[in-house]
């Protein structure tokens, strides 16, 4: 390699390593699955009147990590801090692709951006914006896992602490 060459190759190393995110932490997983992001406290209002609003404002994404569709259905979302979480419902996620998995109600279903949307169901919200108690404040857990706040099945944790509104986290 030449010198002018050699400059040009260290220079552009500098600058994907500049585009790299800068979170301490990283998501991860040791499954098919892994959550990548959190949005735990949905924009604006959580209640009003008695009324739950933005349901589907909040939400935590997942990623498809292997080369091969994957099932979402049973998995278990387990915010670690109750025993009543509700397993994923039945949803072929693509190789390599990204979901929204929605609180409220909806259709699942691919939007023209290539993003999935995943809905739980809940007429209420259900993951905790002050997570400070707890770490993780959610793992994801194989089909099956038990829901009991422990890490048995555990294969993606994320951690937000206290989450401000409307605010998305690395997960
Ligand atoms: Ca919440
Ligand atoms: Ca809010």
């Amino acid at each position: 390699m030449n010198r002018a060459i050699r400059v040009v190759a260290l220079a552009t190393a500098a600058l994907s390593l500049a585009a790299l995110p800068t979170n301490a932490q990283a998501a991860s997983t040791t499954g098919a699955l892994m959550i990548t992001h959190v949005r735990p406290n949905t924009a604006g209002a959580d209640v009003r009147d008695g009324r739950q609003l933005n349901l589907n404002g909040e939400y935590f994404i997942i990623k498809n990590v292997t080369s091969r569709t994957v099932n979402t259905g049973g998995y278990v979302p387990d915010i670690a801090s109750n025993t009543y979480g509700r397993a994923l419902p039945a949803y072929s996620l693509p190789a390599g692709a990204k979901a929204y998995v929605h609180t409220g109600s909806g259709t699942n279903h691919r939007d023209r951006s290539g993003w999935h949307h995943i809905y739980r169901g809940y007429a209420r919200h259900v993951l905790p914006n002050d997570g400070r108690s707890r770490n993780p404040d959610l793992r994801l857990k194989t089909p099956g896992s038990p829901d009991n706040n422990t890490s048995t099945g555990s294969i993606s944790p994320c951690n937000w602490n206290l989450a401000a509104d409307g605010t998305t986290y690395a997960c």
